[in-house]
């Protein structure tokens, strides 16, 4: 059933945004969904939350500096000196005084959807994700391998995103803001953290003397031949 919030928020954002940021709204939103199917997350919530990312987007920097001062958002140096960075939070600020999105996950992934942040929730990973990779985009790097690993790997996608986009920052001598450094190492810390335990996992698969070996297989004697008969014969009474 189509939720009638979401189509009183796209029928705002049509007349707000400009054709092209509304067409890029859409396949953000498309592409939250995508993933949130893949991953089991709330597909409405990551709809809301691409719909109204760059709800912020039309306006300057001029503008968007004087609006977060009136709101006494805090602002980073880093925004300061690129104040374009500012559409996330005062999005966020959007979305919660006039879209009435009042659920934090969908806010706190709208508030860090461009530098992306420490410790990202699965919502904040899918919007970041889908904002490089959606449709309409042409222009970012490596787009077809990101598109294909966005679906196999979320957070290597994520870190592989943020890797390109500090190099393109660092080669065009952007101000870069030390949320986005962070987020980047605080992805590639957990990305490393899980290869490292693949790579001890594997290891003690191929050892017949390892300890955690014998727990495994003890463990799967257990499920696949106690469980399983246990089960088969229970099966076998139901039936008679
Ligand atoms: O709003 P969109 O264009 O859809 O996408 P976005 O909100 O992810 O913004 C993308 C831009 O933000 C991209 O050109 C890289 C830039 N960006 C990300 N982190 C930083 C940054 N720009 C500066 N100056 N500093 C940063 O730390
Ligand atoms: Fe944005
Ligand atoms: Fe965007």
């Amino acid at each position: 059933m189509m939720n009638t919030q979401v189509l009183e928020i796209r029928k705002s954002l049509k007349k707000k945004l400009d054709p092209f940021r509304f067409e890029h709204t859409l396949g953000v939103a498309y592409t939250c969904q995508a993933l949130a199917m893949r991953y089991e997350y709330d597909l409405q919530k990551a709809e809301l939350a691409g719909l109204l990312h760059d709800c912020a987007k039309r306006f300057d920097n001029e503008t968007m500096l004087l609006k977060c001062q009136k709101r006494e958002i805090p602002m980073t140096d880093g925004e300061l000196r690129d104040p374009s960075l500012l559409h996330a939070k005062l999005g966020a600020w959007y979305a919660r005084e006039k879209y009435g999105i009042d659920d934090q996950e969908i806010l706190t992934a709208i508030e860090c959807h461009t530098t992306g942040k420490k410790d990202m929730s699965l919502l904040d990973k899918i919007l970041y994700v889908a904002d490089y990779i959606e449709p309409g985009r042409y222009k970012a790097s490596e787009l077809p391998a990101m598109r294909k690993l966005a679906f196999i790997d979320l957070d290597l996608a994520c870190l592989s995103i943020m890797e390109s986009i500090l190099k393109y920052l660092e080669s065009t001598n952007c101000p870069i803001d030390t949320t986005t450094i962070e987020a980047c190492a605080d992805m590639r810390r957990i990305v490393e953290e899980k290869q490292a335990d693949k790579a001890i996992s594997v290891r003690e698969d191929n050892d017949p003397t390892s300890p955690t070996k014998e727990v495994t297989n003890v463990e799967s004697v257990k499920r696949n031949g106690k469980n399983r008969r246990s089960r088969s014969r229970r099966e076998k009474r139901r039936r008679h």
